[in-house]
């Protein structure tokens, strides 16, 4: 297992759907192979989060310019999804005002850059007594045998201007999803028999004042939240559905 494990890592990721010509290709390519190769990636010297299970969320502490930008890494596996399906619902659009409770209002498109890429403006709930953010970010999905991965990474290209009064968050997140395949390799028919694990990654800057106590207490509560609310909603959308690679 380890040695399959090693090959996937120094995989190159298979060519996306976006026109190499494109201001943000080289870029999405860039950042979306260095998200690919940080799977399994260790979390020695972060401070556990939280441990439930098979949810682990980690953090290390880093602040840039008096900004707390603290890293997030969590684990998790859950029964009863796919990788892709799981993949699918973080990144489809139709799914996020189920799970994502962070947002004020629903997520604009600003462009459908291709039928893999979006470049999307989301605006959020005020954290008191902070400026309310918003953030401007491409969304890629990527499938490679029984790895799926999303990213979510802010940009500049194509954003519209700051509104007053908001303050715009920078965010670099990946969620990377792999499918558990039983002895001999072949998609388990029965959902009590598939497993997913997951792996999530996040960095954000807050892209303005913000008490520092302040988010890392929220950023303590909210990620696991997340992970737990976000794979529960996966596991039960899928539930009376036929099993999908
Ligand atoms: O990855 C997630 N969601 C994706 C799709 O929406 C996308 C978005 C990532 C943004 C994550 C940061 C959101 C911060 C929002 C701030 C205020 C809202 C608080 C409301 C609490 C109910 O990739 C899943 C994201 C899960 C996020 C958990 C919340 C973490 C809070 C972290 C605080 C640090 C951020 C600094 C922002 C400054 C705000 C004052």
């Amino acid at each position: 297992a380890a040695s399959s494990m090693s090959l996937l890592r120094a995989s190159r990721l298979p060519s996306h759907g976006l026109d190499p010509e494109h201001p943000l290709s080289q870029e999405i390519a860039t950042v979306c192979q260095q998200h690919w190769d940080s799977w399994g990636a260790s979390t020695e010297g972060m401070e556990l989060l939280e441990s439930d299970g098979p949810l682990e969320v980690y953090r290390s502490c880093l602040e840039q310019e008096g900004a707390a930008v603290d890293p997030i890494l969590a684990r998790h596996t859950v029964t009863g999804v796919s990788a892709r399906e799981v993949a699918e619902m973080f990144w489809n659009l139709q799914y996020r005002l189920d799970w994502e409770r962070t947002l004020d209002s629903a997520p604009i498109v600003l462009d459908t850059l291709a039928s893999d890429t979006l470049l999307l403006h989301q605006i959020y709930k005020r954290l008191w007594p902070t400026a309310q953010r918003d953030s401007v970010f491409w969304s890629h999905i990527r499938h490679a045998e029984q790895r799926t991965m999303v990213v979510n990474c802010s940009t500049e290209v194509g954003a519209p201007p700051l509104a007053s009064g908001r303050q715009r968050m920078q965010l670099n997140v990946s969620l990377i999803c792999e499918t558990e395949l039983p002895e001999g390799g072949r998609l388990p028919t029965e959902r009590s028999q598939l497993r997913c694990r997951m792996q999530y990654s996040a960095r954000v800057h807050p892209g303005g004042w913000a008490p520092m106590a302040v988010l890392r207490q929220v950023a303590k509560r909210e990620y696991p939240r997340f992970m737990r609310r976000f794979s529960g909603y996966c596991v039960d959308r899928v539930k009376h559905m036929p099993t999908r690679a």
